[in-house]
């Protein structure tokens, strides 16, 4: 079904529910980022249709939004793209406080469904379009309707391994085409969000407020916050200023790279306790083709400890492999084990869902039963495991001793800096200069006194930049291991990958490619940084950019490769490595010339025979 939305075109795929083509945006200045926007459904872009209800309405939604002026920039885009303004990307209008202009492009599932008809199969489709253009967007931002939007948010965050970059998820309770609806503050400042900040998780973002979205639950039927997350602070909060909550976010701790787990097992049920309960109905649950139920016990954990049919036929569903994960009735708290009646199910082999939401409950326990490697212990064991910021574990509270001594610093040198203003200001300058120094124990000192290696210094510059330009292979693997964020870019657009290329850190290089990083640089803007390298005859330059996954036949505006520019300028050297990395010698620039045209256009006689040896690849491989 062919829709446009502005930059899209759109193909059926073999299930003929999506769209499957997008047009990535070239970003040509320091002050822009890009956002993909996956449009599913939801009240977001309802209309009433004959029968007085609310339903999606197909290729609506794009058309407004380039009307909107709080949600396109017109301006900006008819400077920006020039005669095809009216198909490019939108473009967010300057908020003033964002430093990034965000230009983001629309892609309208078909059909588009109210979140209560989504499925598993959605999820897998919004992880997979995620997964094909990851390396293409800055950051995603999800359209979904709000009735199930806790559910795939928590499908999302176990199935999107590593992930490196913000997912959000967004909807509003009125549609965007009415004048009072809430969509435009959540749709805006989830772009902001997705554009300005690497949050690596999936947040749902709501009522101005941005939280985990496997710890969320729709609290409201009616009200503009819907939604709440009991038993995790908001990472961020929308006031005058943005208030990201750095120490709160998670992140993947393990040197590998991104990527998607795309199948969920659907034989999981939600098994609601209540007085009186028939053991039939228990029954009903725990039969195959049933593999795991999330039990909502009372209060803290607790079942009638009396009811020992109840409790014998979940001990023989258990003892046959059947996982059943306890979880709270209560919105707020853990389970536990603090009553008899908690501890029963403690000894009959339930596993503990301590404080999940039953959202995250249901969809880890079906993302953990496809982990066809895993035993059935060792899916109780992960099922219990903190994977994605989904339950509380206890960690000593980071004390704001450090915090606290540069503001009497700061009060003694009459400075005014409230705790906050320190912490923002300060760490991130203590643990530039601990990576100056190679320091990893003060690092670690500075982490447990609240410093957050995510915390961006004045130049937006992050630990890691300062280690990956430095060459401490060390402390970047090190900070890896705690969570730095590969994909933050700093004042000057540069991420730590970009600082490793340009000071040839070639084991810095490969340790931030292992753990998802990669170039973002427009194809053209990087020929020419190739051809550069290649003019200079600079042979390790070009590796460096080679291990950070570039391709060395790109061509720089003229059409010219490096390979062009090392046969012209006569650095034989390199030519030959490029020719042993597979460059083509029938590259043709914008005037049709060749690279065998430019050696000997350059005179250079040498280069031609190199080229001409009938062995040259050969002889290559060897050198
Ligand atoms: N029924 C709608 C949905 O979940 C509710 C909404 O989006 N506010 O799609």
């Amino acid at each position: 079904m062919a829709t446009t939305n502005g930059t899209l075109s759109v193909v059926r795929t073999r299930t003929g529910r999506r769209c499957s083509h997008v047009e990535t945006i070239d970003l040509d200045s320091k002050e822009e980022s890009s956002v993909l926007v996956i449009y599913s459904g939801g009240t977001i872009g309802m209309v009433i249709n004959e029968g007085g209800a609310l339903v999606p309405a197909s290729n609506a939604l794009g058309r407004h939004i380039r009307r909107c002026p709080f949600l396109h920039d017109v301006e900006y885009a008819k400077k920006r793209f020039g005669d095809k303004c009216e198909t490019s990307a939108f473009v967010l209008p300057d908020t003033k406080r964002a430093r990034r202009r965000v230009l983001y492009t629309l892609l309208e599932y078909e059909p588009l469904l109210d979140s209560s008809n989504m499925t598993s199969d959605e999820w897998i489709a919004i992880a997979e379009d995620i997964k094909k253009w990851y390396k293409s967007f800055d950051g995603f931002v999800i359209l979904h309707g709000t009735d199930t939007l806790a559910y795939s948010a928590s499908a999302l965050s176990f199935m999107l391994e590593n992930l490196g970059k913000s997912v959000v998820l967004t909807g509003s309770q009125l549609s965007l085409f009415e004048p009072r609806s809430d969509a435009k503050d959540n749709f805006l400042e989830s772009l902001v969000i997705a554009g300005n900040y690497v949050i690596p998780e999936v947040t749902i973002c709501f009522g101005r407020k941005l939280y985990r979205g496997n710890r969320t639950t729709k609290m409201d039927t009616e009200g503009f916050s819907a939604f709440d997350s009991p038993n995790a602070l908001p990472l961020a909060t929308f006031g005058i200023q943005i208030e990201v909550n750095y120490r709160e976010l998670f992140r993947p701790i393990v040197i590998e790279k991104f990527r998607v787990h795309s199948k969920l097992n659907s034989n999981v049920a939600l098994l609601r306790l209540f007085p009186s309960i028939t053991l039939q109905t228990v029954s009903a649950f725990l039969r195959p083709p049933i593999q795991g139920i999330v039990l909502q016990s009372y209060g803290s954990g607790n079942v009638p400890s009396n009811r020992v049919d109840i409790l014998e036929m979940i001990e023989a569903a258990i003892d046959e492999g059947l996982i059943v994960l306890n979880c709270s009735q209560c919105i707020r708290g853990s389970v536990s084990n603090a009553y008899e009646t908690g501890k029963v199910l403690c000894d009959i082999g339930v596993t503990s869902g301590a404080d999940m939401t039953p959202e995250a409950a249901l969809t880890k326990l079906s993302y953990v039963l496809t982990k066809d490697e895993w035993s059935v212990e060792k899916k109780r064991e992960m099922l219990e495991r903190n994977l994605r910021g989904e339950l509380t574990v206890t960690s000593p509270t980071p004390s704001m001793s450090e915090a606290v001594r540069m503001v009497s610093f700061s009060a003694k040198h009459n400075l005014e800096l409230d705790p906050y203003t320190a912490a923002n200001v300060l760490f991130p300058a203590l643990l530039g200069s601990a990576v100056l120094d190679d320091n990893p124990n003060r690092i670690e000192q500075l982490l447990s006194s609240g410093a957050d290696l995510s915390q961006p210094n004045v130049d937006q510059r992050t630990p890691l930049h300062i280690a990956c330009c430095e060459g401490k292979t060390s402390l970047v693997e090190f900070m890896l291991q705690k969570g730095a964020s590969v994909h933050t870019k700093d004042r000057y657009d540069h991420t730590p990958l970009n600082e490793a290329v340009q000071h040839d850190h070639h084991e810095i290089i490969k340790l931030l490619v292992n753990c998802g990083a990669h170039l973002m640089i427009p194809p053209k803007v990087l020929g020419e940084k190739l051809c550069k390298a290649a003019i200079r005859g600079d042979v390790t330059k070009l590796k460096s950019y080679k291990i950070a996954g570039a391709n060395l036949n790109q061509c720089d505006q003229s059409g010219r490769t490096p390979l062009h520019v090392a046969m012209l300028h006569g650095h034989k050297e390199c030519a030959l490595y490029l020719l042993g990395e597979g460059c083509r010698m029938d590259a043709e620039d914008m005037m049709g010339l060749t690279p065998r045209d430019y050696a000997a256009k350059a005179g250079s006689i040498g280069m031609v025979t190199l080229l001409e040896t009938k062995n040259t690849l050969h002889h290559v491989k060897v050198l």
